[in-house]
Parts: structure tokens; sequence; C-alpha cells
């Protein structure tokens, strides 16, 4: 499969997050990329640059200010303190409840505050530059399937993740939605009715924000219960979508430490939803943390399984883009990424 994947991802490798109040190294690390292109090098698929820019679409899909901050946010960082080059900014106070957040302060913490739903989404000096290459594959691949060359799919090996990041907010590792780019972009590019499927361990709370008030792009979504993963407010069965959008956002939550039967349960739920939808393109966030050898998720799939989900998702035969997402256990990333493109592409 057309694999877009850009080396700038390197630059976004954070020193350390917080976990349990400690310091730790990050699970979300450059390795991880590392280990998907070598798979794909090795099994024969065709790497390519990420050649378009998506400056447009991310226009569409975020917020000016919150662009804005996040592509300036290092040097302003760099502005506060001599030294800072060194550190790793992180917030610290949020506008919660009652709390304006129509008012863009000028103190830094208090923007990242502002721009941010964690403390987990740690920013260096090239976050801006791995996630731009990122949403930049994202358009790529939407270029690619759109353009009448035949191509019916393409991955995007992408890193950090997106599906995370809202309209005007990074968080969970992530600072622009790269399937949300994707969705748009297709939908800028002619398709009518765009479905996403996010199969990431983690609900996709950015994108369902983006198009939660929309009836062009529906949204499904298998993850861990939000009552007890992360990310804890949202994600919940009865978010069905709003105003137009009613009827557009499916939900189903799994009880942390399902098992794959319940999984594949659930993919043949989101299936049937997507195919009665009548989409004309297909984005999937391809989250592998529900991996049993995961090291923050609890989902019990083997690399094998995800064979069987490319070939699932084959049989709703749509133009489809694969969107890098989760998926923690880092050297065993490339086998489960490459397994579903390949069970995709041989059923
Ligand atoms: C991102 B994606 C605490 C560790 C947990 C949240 C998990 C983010 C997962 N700092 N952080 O959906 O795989
Ligand atoms: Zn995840």
């Amino acid at each position: 499969m057309i694999t877009f994947f850009s080396p700038q991802h390197l630059l976004h490798a954070p020193a350390y997050e917080f976990f349990r109040g400690e310091r730790v190294p990050c699970f979300e690390s450059p390795a991880r990329a590392d280990f998907v292109h070598k798979e794909l090098v090795a099994r024969g698929h065709e790497i390519r640059t990420p050649s378009v820019d998506s400056s447009a679409v991310l226009q569409q899909v975020h917020t000016p200010r919150y662009l804005a901050f996040l592509a300036s946010a290092w040097e302003q960082w760099l502005a506060v303190e001599a030294g800072n080059e060194s550190r790793q900014p992180f917030p610290s106070v949020w506008p919660v409840r009652t709390l304006r957040s129509d008012v863009e302060p000028h103190n830094f913490t208090a923007k990242l505050g502002l721009y941010s739903m964690d403390n987990g989404s740690p920013l260096v000096a090239g976050t801006w530059a791995a996630a731009k290459a990122g949403a930049d594959a994202a358009a790529s691949a939407a270029a690619l399937l759109t353009s009448g060359q035949g191509v019916k799919a393409a991955f995007c090996a992408t890193r950090p993740p997106g599906h995370h990041a809202g309209a005007d907010f990074m968080g969970g590792y992530c600072f622009l939605n790269h399937a949300a780019v994707a969705a748009q972009a297709l939908r800028n590019q002619g398709c009518t009715r765009v479905a996403i499927l996010d199969v990431d361990y983690h609900h996709g709370n950015g994108t369902q924000s983006i198009f939660y008030d929309r009836a062009d792009v529906l949204f499904v979504s298998i993850h861990g219960d939000p009552l007890t993963e992360y990310p804890f407010y949202l994600g919940h069965a009865d978010e069905t979508g709003e105003g137009v959008g009613h009827g557009f956002n499916l939900n189903l939550p799994l009880s942390a430490g399902s098992s794959k039967q319940t999984w594949f349960e659930a993919l043949t739920v989101a299936c049937a939803k997507i195919s009665h939808f009548r989409a004309d393109a297909l984005v999937v966030s391809l989250g592998l943390d529900t991996f049993a050898g995961d090291p923050i998720s609890t989902f019990a799939l083997q690399s094998h399984d995800y064979d069987g989900l490319g070939a699932q998702l084959k049989r709703l035969d749509l133009p489809t883009v694969f969107i890098l997402e989760g998926g923690y256990a880092a050297r065993e990333l490339g086998v489960n990424a490459a397994n579903v493109l390949d069970g995709f592409e041989q059923d």
C-alpha cells in the first residue's frame, strides 16, 4: 500500500511525560514510526514523502488562534525565560466550567492550559513541524485517492498521533487532527459523505467533536469505556451527534479487559453503520493499542488478528485512508500495522 511517511516525525522527541505523578520516558516515541517504516519497507510497500500542503484544510478543522499558538508555541516558550530550550513546557491551569476561554491570556502557561485538555502532551521545538508533516501526509493521501489514478487506499505512517486534538486544543499526545484533515480534504475534493472509523483503544474525542454537528462526516469509534479509560470525559454511547449531525456519531465503548471476540463484534456493528451511511470514502484512525501487549491499554488483540481487521475493512469496498494513531508496544507496532494493510490488500 502506498504509504506517506515523513522523517520530520523525528523532530518530535520529548524527553519525558507525566505518568502517575512521576516523570517517565514518553510512551509515544520516535521508535514507533521507525518500526512501522522498517516493516513496510521489508514487505515491499511503496514509501512516499508527503507533498501536499495541508495549511488550507487545517484552517477548516482547527481554529485560527489555536493554529497560530501551536505554530509559535516553542518561540513563545523560549521568550519566557533564559534556559527554556532545555525545558519542556507543561500546562498547570485550565479554563474549566465558569472560567472564560474566549480571551487569550498573555501568560504562556495560561495559554498552554487554554489550548490543552491534559498535561500529557509534551511540546518540544519540533512538535509543530512533525505534526504539520502528519497533516500534510493526510492531505497527500486524500489527494491521491481522488486523483483519478485508480488508487483505492493509502496509509499515513504519522506521529505524533492526532485523534484527541480538537478544533482548538491539544491532548493525549495529539496536536493536529490528521484524521479530520483527511476527511475534510476528501470532502473538499468531491466526496459527498465520508466515514471515519476510529479503532484506537482510546476514544477519538477530538475527531468526534470536530464533526459532531455535521451530517456529511460520520464518526464511529470502538474504544475502552471512558468511565475508566482515557480520555474519560467523552466517548459514551449516548453521544449521537447534534443538530443536523444527529445520528451521525456512533460510540461503541467496551469495558476495560474486553475479549477479542467482543472487539470484533463491535467492529461488525461499526461496519454495518458505515455501510448504511453509504459513504463514498473511509478514513481509519488506526490505533494499534488494542494489542494485548500494549503497555497502557487493556484489550486483547494478537498480531494475527490485525489481518482480520484489514480484511473486514476491505469488505466495505471504499477508497480508504489509514492514519496511524496510538500503539505503544513499539517493537510489535510495525508488524501489527503492516498486518492490517496486508489483510486489506489480500482480502
Ligand atoms: C493517545 B492515543 C499519562 C499517560 C496516559 C493518555 C493516553 C493517550 C493515548 N500521561 N496519557 O489515543 O493512543
Ligand atoms: Zn490510543
